[in-house]
């Protein structure tokens, strides 16, 4: 076993520790809390980076150094008050680098926000504040002079993730394709339609912008009284499209049920937290959203719960090397639930489209 006391000796952080126990419940990477022992000192959140997914440490982290720091800079430009508590700060290695690599495993540090607590599910009101946070989060980093490349190329490509299903398909190689062939059949159908913002980010008329591209609602930091503090979770913030935001959210918190419900019929859109999302960003993100980015956020709760069911599916049929599952057919289990949740959206589609026009002509 990782001494994780040690690894923690490597940074420079204040105070003697006094406990390090697991946190949060990302599929990726492993998150621990480490505690220190007074109340003066900061406690510290330890991430053993996943270098299967993650190559590039080095640039994973300075994209990260980056985006704190605008986010950082606009807060100041705004006077925000508790600006420590409202962006996520790194703490550097004990040789001033950005991680601490121990010959094995890259490791991290960042400040533990005081007070702070994360939801798997959400109210309206927390669904909208949401929301205005998300659109503040992408308009504070509108104006980047380098956007950051991006840790995983194509991240959120829909053509990028398809080619990866069918490689799956054409390998077959944990030999489960025959048990799944239906839903396959199924996401491959539509695979036309779901490529439709790539298409119309090349013909030039949907844009790329500076996006978080992992908009779970478990990455977002609440206080005590249930007020919104801070984004986390930044690995995979790159240039994207709005409408994945908007339609991680929706996938992850506007589902009835969990991401991996084992009750199907649990599962399927809240509109009431899709219509309070939706008004909180529209209020933050009017101002520099053009109408076609308005116009297809529904569909952005659509592709991304698509590209979701087709990611879990694909590692389903790659033999579970991707996303950790707690038991054997578990990506089996998220990608129907995910397929469910995607036929609830789809059936709120008129709906959806019409809340967003009524908000987008206020
Ligand atoms: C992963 O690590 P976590 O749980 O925040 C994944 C997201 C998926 C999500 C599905 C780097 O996020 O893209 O949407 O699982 N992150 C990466 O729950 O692949
Ligand atoms: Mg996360």
């Amino acid at each position: 076993m990782t001494d994780l006391k040690a690894i923690t000796s490597h940074f420079a952080i204040s105070g003697e520790v006094a406990e390090i126990k697991p946190l949060g419940s990302g599929l990726i990477n492993d998150t621990f809390l480490v505690t220190t022992r007074y109340p003066d000192t900061p406690d510290y959140v330890l991430q053993r980076i996943n270098q299967a997914i993650f190559t590039d440490v080095p640039l994973l982290q300075e994209n990260i150094r980056y985006i704190t720091s605008r986010i950082r800079y606009h807060l100041q430009q705004r006077n925000a008050n508790d600006i420590d508590r409202k962006t996520l700060t790194l703490v550097p290695a004990t040789d001033e680098r950005l991680y601490y690599y121990d010959g094995n495993s890259y490791w991290r540090l960042t400040i533990y926000i005081a007070g702070s607590k994360t939801f798997e599910q959400v109210t309206p009101d927390l669904a909208y504040q949401t929301g205005r946070a998300f659109g503040e989060f992408q308009y504070f980093l509108s104006d980047i002079p380098n956007p950051p490349i991006g840790a995983i190329p194509d991240f959120h490509n829909m053509e990028f993730r398809l080619g990866q299903f069918r490689e799956a398909i054409a390998r077959d190689k944990a030999a489960r394709l025959a048990k799944v062939q239906p839903i396959v059949d199924e996401l491959l159908g539509r695979s036309e339609e779901m490529c439709r913002a790539e298409r119309l980010h090349r013909e030039g008329k949907l844009p790329k912008r500076i996006t978080h591209c992992d908009t779970k609602v478990n990455n977002m930091l609440f206080d005590q009284d249930d007020r919104f503090l801070c984004v986390i979770d930044l690995d995979t913030t790159m240039p994207g499209f709005v409408l994945s935001d908007f339609g991680d959210f929706i996938r992850t918190a506007a589902n009835k049920g969990a991401e991996d419900d084992k009750e199907l019929d649990r599962v399927g859109l809240d509109m009431e937290i899709f219509r309070e999302f939706a008004r909180g960003y529209l209020e933050t993100a009017s101002a520099f959203l053009t109408p076609i980015e308005k116009q297809l956020l529904p569909y952005g709760a659509q592709l991304l719960t698509y590209m979701q069911t087709v990611r879990f599916l694909t590692d389903y049929l790659n033999g579970d090397t991707y996303y950790k599952i707690q038991y054997p057919e578990h990506n089996l289990q998220r990608t129907l639930a995910q397929l469910t949740h995607l036929h609830s959206i789809d059936s709120h589609l008129e709906e959806m489209n019409a809340w967003i026009n009524q908000l987008s002509n206020q």
